[in-house]
């Protein structure tokens, strides 16, 4: 097959290698020179385990070539952003740009296929209606699918290949015609259905994991008022074979379980997706209680220096956006206090990053916000000479919280009414 792939994000370009490496011949197109050259020079624009060395290859055998404007194809898998707007209503203009860009070069028997998480009903609408006003029928000139990612950056290249996927078509031959190709890479079990379903089906696996979250994050909240440890109860309750409650935190930051549930919100209304929004509004407090605490312990953090330790979403990737650390910063420092970030994992970052040495000089209160592995391995001796305040606040619970207080550390640990322990 040729195939073009428009979109080389975290998902278009491992997309686009993998179906070049197994047997198809493969255009990457991407409107940003920027990102092209990049992929060129190092094989990704971003850090992900396994995608360079990857990609440099299937560019060294020739399957794969890179272009900014896509050419006539069989298939054109669209694998563009679909962020939310201000008002928090979904915006299609990146893949609407995209589809535009095939119409000039898109054929009767081509095959298209929508991979970004889109309202329900966007491949039957949107997609369909664009292909209509090139004079196709899109039952029967073309085959519309909508094949949804499923992967979870840090673990892409083999969540890519291992996950089942589902893929839903317009007609039952192009679900099928879907599958056939996916097929070349996917081992995992690819389950058919209508497209519509298939992008409900995305929407929900991302919303069943930020309600999930969010009962967490309450427990969080209630947890400390009733001297208990929210650590603790969730380990236990989980210890049942039916009960399975996610991880409390600072927030629930990336740009896909933080944005998904308000394509359903905006689809359904607020009447009917009211737990839906009711997770959305805990997960994004969680910032503000984390501030809050720091601030309670302080007094004030008017005038502190605080060390903010993480700025990435979460824990051993480099992506900071929509990250929970970048609320903390703003809120932090809109209080008055002089906030250095340290982040061993992001490159490019919206505040000001900085040696782990240089965030902890002089501060008054450490707070971890994200948790990559290597903030786990940090001990007092690290952090002794260089601190102004013995003050630990891990909103992540990654630290070892008896080591520091035996080392003279005052300790908070988000959602622990156990953890305020005064040092010995
Ligand atoms: N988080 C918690 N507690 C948890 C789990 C996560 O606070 O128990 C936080 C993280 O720290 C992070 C945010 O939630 O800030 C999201 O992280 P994540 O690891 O849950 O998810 P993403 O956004 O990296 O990837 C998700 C995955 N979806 C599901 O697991 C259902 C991935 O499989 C999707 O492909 C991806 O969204 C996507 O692109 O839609």
């Amino acid at each position: 097959m040729k195939v073009c792939v428009i979109g080389l994000g975290y998902i278009g370009l491992p997309t686009a290698a993998m179906l070049a490496k197994n047997g198809n011949t493969v255009l990457g197109v991407d409107v940003s020179p920027a990102v092209l050259e990049s992929i060129r020079k190092n094989g990704a624009p971003a850090e992900e385990p396994g995608l360079r060395e990857f990609v440099m290859a299937t560019l060294d055998s020739g399957k794969l070539t890179l272009s900014g404007t896509p050419e006539p194809s069989d298939v054109f898998i669209l694998c563009l952003p679909t962020p939310i707007k201000k008002d928090r209503t979904p915006d299609l203009d990146y893949v609407e740009s995209g589809m535009a860009s095939i119409l000039t070069v898109l054929k009767r028997g081509d095959m298209v296929i929508l991979e970004s998480t889109v309202p329900p009903g966007t491949t039957a609408g949107l997609v369909a209606d664009m292909v209509r006003s090139k004079g196709f029928d899109p039952m029967k000139d073309l085959d519309l699918a909508f094949a949804p990612e499923r992967v979870i950056p840090g673990n892409i290249m083999r969540e890519i290949q291992e996950l089942d996927r589902v893929m839903g078509g317009l007609t039952p031959r192009a679900s099928e015609r879907a599958k056939n190709l996916y097929s070349c890479f996917v081992k995992g079990q690819i389950h058919l259905t209508d497209a519509t379903t298939a992008e409900f089906v995305k929407l929900v696996e991302n919303s069943y994991r930020d309600i999930n979250i969010a009962f967490a994050n309450e427990l969080a909240r209630i947890s400390p008022g009733l001297g208990i440890n929210v650590w603790e109860v969730i380990e236990i309750a989980n210890r049942h074979p039916r009960v399975n409650i996610h991880t409390p935190g600072p927030g629930v930051g990336g740009h896909c379980i933080a944005v998904d549930p308000y394509f359903i919100i905006d689809s359904a209304g607020p009447e009917l997706a009211k737990l839906l929004s009711a997770a959305r509004e805990v997960n994004s407090s969680m910032p503000l209680v984390a501030v809050s605490r720091l601030e309670d312990e302080m007094g004030t953090v008017k005038g502190k220096k605080i060390a903010l330790l993480g700025i990435a979403y979460k824990g051993n990737v480099g992506d900071p956006r929509e990250s929970p650390s970048l609320e903390i910063f703003r809120m932090l420092e809109k209080r008055g206090a002089k906030v250095t970030a340290h982040d061993p994992f992001v490159k490019i970052s919206p505040v000001p990053l900085h040696t782990l040495e240089e965030t902890l000089r002089d501060s008054d209160a450490i707070i971890i916000a994200t948790n990559h592995s290597a903030f786990s391995k940090l001990t007092p001796a690290d952090a002794k000479k260089l601190v102004r305040g013995k003050l630990m606040f891990d909103t992540r619970n990654v630290i070892d919280p008896a080591a520091w207080k035996k080392a003279g550390w005052t300790v908070l640990i988000l959602g622990d009414g156990k953890s305020r322990v005064k040092p010995e």
